[in-house]
C-alpha cells in the first residue's frame, strides 16, 4: 500500500513514527493522532536485550498498534538471530507491511529475508553506523528497502553520527540499478529531510528529535514537514 507521500513533483518522502518515544499512558490516543495527524507508518522498535543492551517494544505492543491502524507498520527487528522467531512477527503483519533484519544478527541473513518475502511482506535490511554497504552488498540484490542507522541502535534520543552522511551519498548512487529505497532512521531533523529528501532518501523514521516530546501536536509538526520548502 502506497501510503499518503509528500509529492513535489516527482520527490516524495515518508514519514515514520517512531513508537518506542510514544506515550504509553495511552498508547491508542497517540496511534489516533499519529494517523490523523497524517504519519505515513508507524515504526516498531523491538528489542531483545542482547542484540543491543535495551527492551523497547514487544511483539504484544506491535498487535496492539496493528489493531489500531490499517496503515503500514514497520517493524525494525534488533534481535539476535530473528530467524528463529521471524514467524511470530509475519503472522502478526499484512502484506504491505515491512520487517528490517540486522544482518550481522543473523548466521545466515538471506535464509531470513528469504522467509520474509515468500511470506509476502517488504523484505529489508537495517545498517549500523560502523556496517559498511560492502559488507551487505549481495543483500542490496534482494531487499526492498534499506535503513540506515544514523545513530547507533539501541535508544532514541542519541546525537546524530556525522560520517553516516557518507554511507547515503553510496548507498543513493546505486539504489536505481539495484532497486532498493533507502531510509532514514536516528537523530532526525527537519535540516536532514531538507538536506535528504531532495537526494532521494524516501522516508524518515521521527522520534525526540523532530515530533516526540515536542509542544506542537502531531499534526502540526507533520503539516510543518510537509509544508517546507525544498
Ligand atoms: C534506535 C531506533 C530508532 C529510534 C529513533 C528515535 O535504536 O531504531 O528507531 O527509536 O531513531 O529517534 P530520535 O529522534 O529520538 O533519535
Ligand atoms: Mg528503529
Amino acid at each position: 500500500m502506497e501510503a499518503d507521500n509528500t509529492k513535489k513533483g516527482d520527490m516524495y518522502f515518508e514519514l515514520m513514527a517512531s513508537m518506542m518515544c510514544a506515550d504509553y499512558r495511552n498508547l491508542e490516543k497517540e496511534v489516533r493522532e499519529l494517523d490523523e495527524g497524517g504519519i505515513d507508518s508507524f515504526h516498531i522498535d523491538i528489542m531483545d536485550g542482547r542484540y543491543v543492551g535495551n527492551f523497547a517494544m514487544s511483539l504484544n505492543d506491535l498487535k496492539c498498534i496493528r489493531s489500531l491502524t490499517d496503515k503500514p507498520l514497520d517493524v525494525h527487528l534488533m534481535v539476535e538471530h530473528p530467524l528463529n522467531t521471524i514467524d511470530l512477527f509475519i503472522n502478526a503483519l499484512r502484506p504491505g507491511d515491512t520487517i528490517y533484519i540486522h544482518p550481522e544478527a543473523e548466521y545466515h541473513p538471506s535464509t531470513t529475508l528469504q522467509k520474509i518475502i515468500n511470506a509476502g511482506i517488504i523484505p529489508a535490511i537495517a545498517i549500523n553506523p560502523g556496517t559498511s554497504v560492502g559488507t551487505v552488498f549481495e543483500m542490496l540484490q534482494i531487499v526492498d528497502k534499506v535503513l540506515v542507522m544514523s545513530v547507533n541502535p539501541g535508544n532514541a534520543g542519541q546525537m546524530f553520527m556525522p560520517y553516516v552522511s557518507s554511507k547515503y551519498e553510496r548507498l543513493l548512487a546505486i539504489k536505481k540499478e539495484m532497486h532498493f529505497d533507502i531510509y532514514w532512521d536516528g537523530a532526525c531533523s527537519s535540516d536532514k529531510i531538507k538536506t535528504f529528501a531532495p537526494k532521494g532518501v524516501k522516508g524518515f523514521v521521527l522520534g525526540t528529535t523532530l515530533l516526540f516530546g515536542q509542544k506542537s501536536p502531531y499534526k502540526e509538526t507533520i503539516k510543518m514537514i510537509r509544508e517546507m520548502n525544498f
